[in-house]
């Protein structure tokens, strides 16, 4: 491989952060202002989040996406609008929001879906959520192989899904570890304990290290992966993250004065417990993760690890059988993973991790 460097022309009027107090300095070249401009950039374009929530009825999912939305996040900008309320969920749904701070704006979406496993019957309860999360994907492919791409292809990619575990305190139930199994391979998942307000502080920690216990001897790999951790420095940020997990959450779109200060909270006869102060619960370890530290790490596992396997599959399916197209319209049809890292011969290639993901998850 050769490298080509290329002389970079002296700007007469040098502009960008990057470039001040170098004036007598010839041998900058100001690559540092590349930063200034993703920056102005990512300000016009403005952020996307795709976040989705599942659960049995009553969990507190509805809420806690208000309180998401009504969090330090979003309190300043967002006027919540009574109508947006989410109401009572009978079918998979999407509500976005724009919401903008300090010039940065942001749309976040929240993919409810209705009552996941409240029926007597749950086998494959998981599919209509699996079918809903490829038919993203497949939106996505259809949009990136069109001769006439959009300059921007509309992302409605499910990028995190935050699965909600009954606050039992017992184990997870086998409709948990079957959901988390199969969706995990799919896409990024959060778990968290519901209504954690009804378990006593030990109760909490003994069944959040119970459930990570669960997880690990049932091969459930939740967001953040081990796997894609790309130094030690992720290691050490994303260990962390991997302790408290799950979170234990408490929702509510309810504000009160608590000493002057406004407040999300919840009222009880024995006091209010705040949503977002962290003595009280971890909801802002979630939306923490979600928004403030995790979200561009959460958007590109989702686009080279989550969506790259479905796009190979995909493509390689085609190529064996050009006839074959749009799976993700029968739940039953699902692209097939063919237990080899590298597809068929021939095929399309996964990029390197995403390959090295696909020979460990061989199911779907
Ligand atoms: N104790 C407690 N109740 C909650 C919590 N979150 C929601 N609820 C209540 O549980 C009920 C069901 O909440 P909803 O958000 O509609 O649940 P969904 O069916 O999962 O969307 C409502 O009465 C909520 O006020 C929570 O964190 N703790
Ligand atoms: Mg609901």
């Amino acid at each position: 491989i050769t490298m080509h460097y290329v002389t970079i022309p002296h700007h007469p009027h040098p502009q960008g952060k990057g470039e001040k107090n170098h004036g007598s300095d010839f041998s900058y070249v100001g690559i540092d202002a590349i930063l200034e401009q993703m920056r102005r950039k990512a300000m016009k374009q403005g952020f996307e989040l795709n976040i989705m929530v599942v659960g049995q009825s009553g969990l507190g999912k509805s809420t806690l996406m208000n309180t998401l939305f009504k969090s330090k996040v979003s309190r300043k900008s967002v006027q919540p609008d009574p109508e947006e309320r989410i109401p009572k969920t009978i079918e998979i749904k999407s509500i976005s929001h724009d919401i903008e701070e300090k010039g940065v704006r942001m749309k976040l979406t929240v993919i409810d879906t209705p009552g996941f496993g409240d029926q007597i019957n749950n086998e494959n309860c998981w599919q209509p959520i699996m079918k809903f999360i490829n038919d993203q994907y497949e939106a996505y492919l259809q949009e990136e192989i069109n001769i006439n791409r959009k300059k921007r292809i509309p992302d409605s990619r499910v990028h995190c899904c935050i699965y909600f575990i009954p606050p039992t305190g017992h184990c997870l139930r086998p409709l948990d570890v079957e959901f988390m199994r199969r969706l995990s391979k799919v896409v990024n998942i959060v778990p968290v304990i519901a209504k954690a307000d009804t378990l006593t502080l030990e109760e909490r920690d003994f069944f959040k290290q119970t459930i990570r216990e669960e997880l690990r001897a049932n091969g459930i790999d939740v967001y953040p992966q081990k796997e894609f951790d790309e130094d030690a420095e992720d290691r050490m940020i994303n260990d962390k993250i991997r302790e408290m997990i799950p979170f234990a959450v408490v929702g509510s779109d309810q504000e009160y004065q608590v000493n002057g200060k406004r407040i999300l909270g919840r009222k009880t006869k024995w006091g209010t417990i705040e949503v977002e102060n962290i003595a009280h619960c971890e909801f802002a370890y979630l939306r923490d993760l979600l928004i403030r530290t995790h979200m561009q790490n959460i958007k590109d596992i989702t686009g080279s690890i989550h969506y790259e396997m479905y796009r190979v599959r995909r493509l390689n399916e085609s190529n064996a059988d050009p006839s074959a197209h749009d799976p993700s319209a029968h739940p039953d049809v699902q692209p097939k993973a063919n237990g080899q890292p590298n597809g068929q011969p021939g095929g399309v290639q996964a990029n390197g991790v995403a390959a090295q993901h696909e020979a460990l998850s061989h199911e779907m």
